[in-house]
């Protein structure tokens, strides 16, 4: 295992180099100067926030967990590292780094935060601070500090995957999918939703700092908030619905993976069916040249048929899409990128140089105004919610009458469904890596 991930991972830093060198070039710069970040300390409190690194750093260096490192690229020498080493009885001090990676950097191992201006260029005048320290960086005299072509560049090329990251991004699905399958016997087993979080946690090995975002464990009418962050110490009266949005972190990549279940064979396990049956016709027509906002749309398309067939809605799929319909029941984004960062950048670009390409007028939060291109990876998001705030609105306008509110009324008790899979696009193929971890 560890020698494949050395060989992908030489071939994901070659290619970086190359970017780097075309980076460099076309905007008059000698080095980009990649900061891991600070600790950032509590008001009023000797404690610290848990550590987020600098998503630039951890696409070059898999290491999360280090503040105060330093990489220093110019796309031909060999990258340098200063990685930060104290000396401090306190706290877990890192091992020297001895890993599938190292070999690919000069490492100079930094003992005080502050040597780091020791071991940067001389001559910082073109030379690009990318970070969050902005300060910091004027005081050592950066020439310039997240230069916005340098930044739309790199944002714009993170979107194609090298094999090293599509390695990590099946590794962080194969983590997820444990914690799915545990969470799943969990809700079965009639556990609170605190307790289905303990059972993620503990199939995955995450702590809830270890996790790319806060999951979302949800029993019945929860499923209707969004982001419902909050876990309910005590179980229902009665188990309805589960919706679980969770993921897993592999070496800084993240997998994103949504799925609802019903506790009984009742009409919310064939909704949830045949949400699934959608699911799987957009997904098919996830390929190279396909616009995304197009099976967003699609997907609309879809999920009307399903209000009329499930005699939610009577009215035509066409007239629900003309009339915003849908739009009370999906009221989200079809997916995203993925990658370093669960929603992953650079979804609004048109170009390297960062034209931004806005989400349709009818669809504001849809993250993914690109074209789908091979090495792109992609989550497929479609959801049906029964939400108070959005069902109000359209008992007040006038299409209320086309809705069976009984029925509706019904389902509230079940919140809602959301399935997500996370996706790689291939010249050839598209390849589903929660799928094909088996999490039906
Ligand atoms: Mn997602």
């Amino acid at each position: 295992m560890s020698e494949q991930h050395s060989l992908l991972f030489t071939q994901h830093i070659a290619n970086l180099q190359i970017r780097t060198r075309d980076l460099l070039a076309r905007e008059g710069l000698e080095y980009l100067v990649i900061h891991s970040g600070q600790l950032k300390r509590q008001f009023l409190d000797d404690m610290d926030y848990p550590f987020k690194v600098n998503p630039h750093f951890k696409a070059w260096v898999p290491v999360i967990d280090n503040p105060n490192c330093w990489l220093i690229i110019n796309g031909d020498d060999k990258p340098k590292l200063l990685f930060y080493r104290p000396v401090d009885f306190w706290h877990k001090v890192p091992d020297a780094p001895e890993d599938f990676w190292t070999d690919n950097f000069a490492i100079q191992l930094l003992e005080k935060a502050d040597a780091a201006a020791d071991w940067l260029p001389s001559d910082l005048s073109k030379v690009a601070y990318i970070g969050e320290q902005q300060e910091l960086a004027q005081v050592l005299g950066f020439g310039q500090i997240n230069p916005e072509g340098v930044i739309n560049y790199l944002h714009y090329h993170r979107a194609y995957k090298s094999d090293y990251e599509l390695m990590a991004l099946r590794e962080a699905n194969k983590i997820a999918v444990a914690g799915h399958q545990a969470a799943k016997a969990a809700f079965y087993g009639g556990g609170s939703e605190f307790e289905i979080q303990l059972a993620y946690l503990q199939a995955t090995g995450h702590g809830e700092n270890d996790v790319p975002y806060g999951n979302i464990v949800a029993l019945n009418e929860h499923a209707s908030i969004l982001h419902y962050m909050q876990l309910e110490r005590s179980k229902p009266a009665q188990h309805h619905s589960f919706l679980i949005d969770a993921g897993a972190n592999f070496h800084g990549y993240a997998a994103d993976i949504t799925r609802t279940y019903s506790f009984q064979q009742d009409e919310f396990a064939d909704l949830i069916a045949a949400l699934d049956v959608c699911h799987h016709q957009i997904m098919e027509q996830l390929k190279p040249g396909v616009a995304y906002p197009d099976l967003h749309k699609a997907m609309h398309l879809l999920i009307a048929e399903v209000l009329q067939r499930f005699k939610f809605v009577d009215m035509s799929p066409e007239a629900m899409i003309e009339s915003g319909v849908t739009r009370t029941f999906f009221p989200h984004g079809l997916g995203h990128f993925l990658g370093l960062q669960v929603h992953d950048v650079g979804g609004f670009m048109a170009d390297e140089r960062g034209t931004h390409q806005p989400a349709p007028k009818q669809h504001p939060f849809l993250r993914l105004t690109r074209k789908v291109e091979p090495r792109q990876v992609f989550t497929i998001e479609p959801g049906l919610y029964f939400i108070d705030s959005l069902l109000a609105s359209l008992r007040d306008c006038a299409h209320s009458t086309a809705v069976n509110w009984d029925k509706v009324e019904q389902f509230k008790r079940y919140g809602g469904i959301r399935i997500e899979d996370n996706l790689i696009v291939l010249q050839d193929r598209t390849e589903n890596m929660t799928r094909d971890l088996g999490l039906a």
